[in-house]
């Protein structure tokens, strides 16, 4: 049997915000696991948007399309267009669990959270001609389950094709993440077994990893154990943690010795009484400075994600928040207008309360104020927006801030890590084109390392 896995990107590719070098970074990594579920005998092919054109003209017996929330829209119509000709289509993926009618409008079966367990189930009924128009997640086991199918990816294609992840999910609670709707009050936190784990990133070339994990130290006993494994592996490696997990004990150590060197952290916002809204428990009453510290001691860079947009923001919120982060050496910042996800405590609360503007999730990237806000108006959002990213990526800035760290080799990734991601889009844009992202890896693990 011929599937076909999409990942479909959204007409983005004509905006100003278009950065291709941001969409070549991962591989699809949920379709490459949903594909290592499927028959040795069945022909796959796996197709990322993002990086390659999709001819919607072939003849698969089944197409599966991965859905998140900018995307929905393309995946409705690339959907449509194969269902007008008689293939049949299943949709899942993050949207597709938040909003299952609606995807429904658009294919022969939804599948909802994790496939792990749902996905099989699906293909064998496929089989047998017996398909349900709805697969719930059922209870998920992520023991000895294969490694994703990486082999179907277009490798060189990407920045960073060693993503994996060691869980699924995050035990925190947060009003606006997408955690809430994916797991809809169920268990929201799964892990892999240690072995398997090691198992995967032994499977992968090259010195350097992404986890893409929601949080890298939620099940501190396991990351423990991985780090202390991966001590003689050689591996650099980046990915998410949260404030109070630097804090807590020598877990962030570990970590350093294992490789880490790039921390995502979302910090969200420097005032409290949005932290309190966003129900950001991880970092109500902890002590920023003292983690941001203690990761340049180690020498670990920080790629801060922040909000705007929370209801306690004031128009100085853009001015006030790129300064701090400047002023305290956080090396890349991911800003974000709040976006209330459907299917999350803030979104729900948002439509309770007749705030939310538009439900044309194109919308919904975190670049345009889709709800109203009690003290900023859309306009002024999104400039202060525009504004935070440009004052934060002057070269007087990135200059100022890599001055915040105490050792000079800090200062140097710093600037050079700060200049390279966003100083050189012609660059990147060049390599892209000419196939030759795989060759700049190397300069990636030398500025990581
Ligand atoms: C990597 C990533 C990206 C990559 C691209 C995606 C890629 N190559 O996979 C890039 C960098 C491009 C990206 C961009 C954005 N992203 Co993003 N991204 C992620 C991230 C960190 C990891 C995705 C991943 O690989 N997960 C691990 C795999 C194993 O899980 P999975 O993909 O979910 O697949 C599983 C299930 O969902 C399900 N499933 C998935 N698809 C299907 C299909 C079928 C048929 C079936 C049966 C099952 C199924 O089964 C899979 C196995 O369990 C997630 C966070 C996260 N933890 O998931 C955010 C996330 C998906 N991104 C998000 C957002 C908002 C964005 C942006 C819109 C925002 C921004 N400003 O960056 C942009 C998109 C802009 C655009 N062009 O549309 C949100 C989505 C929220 C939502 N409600 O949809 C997430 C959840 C982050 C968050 N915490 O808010 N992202
Ligand atoms: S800590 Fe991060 S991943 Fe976990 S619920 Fe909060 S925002 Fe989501």
């Amino acid at each position: 049997m011929k599937i076909k896995f999409i990942l479909p990107a959204l007409e983005e590719a004509k905006s100003p915000y278009w950065r291709p070098i941001k969409y070549s970074l991962f591989p699809p990594l949920g379709l490459a696991t949903l594909a290592s579920l499927c028959d040795d005998s069945d022909e796959i092919e796996v197709v990322d948007e993002h990086i390659e054109e999709i001819n919607l003209n072939d003849e698969p017996d089944l197409v599966c399309i991965e859905s998140y929330i900018t995307n929905a829209n393309r995946a409705y119509e690339i959907a449509d267009f194969y269902r007008k000709r008689g293939i049949k289509v299943a949709i899942g993926g993050i949207h597709a669990t938040s909003l299952p009618i609606e995807a429904k409008n658009h294919a022969d079966t939804v599948l909802l959270g994790l496939g792990e367990r749902s996905f099989p189930e699906f293909l064998k009924d496929f089989k047998e001609g017996n398909i349900k128009e709805f697969y719930e997640q059922g209870e998920v086991l992520l023991d000895n389950l294969p490694l994703p199918r990486r082999d179907l990816f277009k490798q060189e294609k990407y920045l960073v094709p060693n993503s994996m992840v060691f869980s699924r999910g995050c035990p925190n609670k947060c009003s606006f993440c997408y955690v809430s709707s994916f797991y809809k009050g169920g268990k929201s936190f799964f892990v892999y077994k240690v072995d398997r784990i090691l198992k995967e990133i032994e499977s992968m070339k090259g010195r350097h990893l992404y986890f893409l994990d929601d949080n890298i130290f939620a099940d501190k006993k396991l990351s423990r154990q991985v780090f202390k494994e991966m001590r003689g592996m050689n591996r650099v490696f980046q990915g998410a943690i949260t404030v109070d997990s630097i804090l807590q004990d020598d877990t962030i150590d570990l970590a350093y010795e294992a490789g880490f060197r790039s921390a995502f952290i979302g910090f969200e916002s420097i005032n409290k009484q949005n932290l309190i809204q966003a129900n950001k428990g991880s970092n109500i009453g902890k002590d920023y400075s003292k983690a941001i510290k203690k990761l340049d001691e180690l020498g670990i860079m920080i790629n801060g994600s922040f909000i705007f947009g929370l209801d306690s923001d004031t128009l100085d919120v853009f001015d006030r928040t790129t300064e701090w982060a400047v002023n305290s050496g956080i090396t890349t910042a991911t800003n974000h207008i709040l976006t209330p996800y459907p299917g999350t405590g803030i979104f729900n609360k948002m439509d309770e309360d007749k705030r939310i503007i538009t439900k044309d999730w194109r919308l919904y990237d975190t670049r345009h104020l889709v709800f109203n806000h009690p003290n900023i108006t859309k306009e002024e959002m999104e400039s202060g927006y525009n504004r935070a990213y440009k004052d934060f990526y002057r070269w007087r800035n990135i200059y100022k801030a890599s001055k915040e760290h105490e050792e000079l080799r800090m200062r140097l990734k710093h600037f050079t890590y700060a200049g390279a991601w966003k100083k050189f889009e012609p660059v990147w844009n060049f390599l892209i084109k000419n196939e030759l992202l795989s060759k700049s890896r190397s300069s990636l693990v030398r500025t990581l390392k």
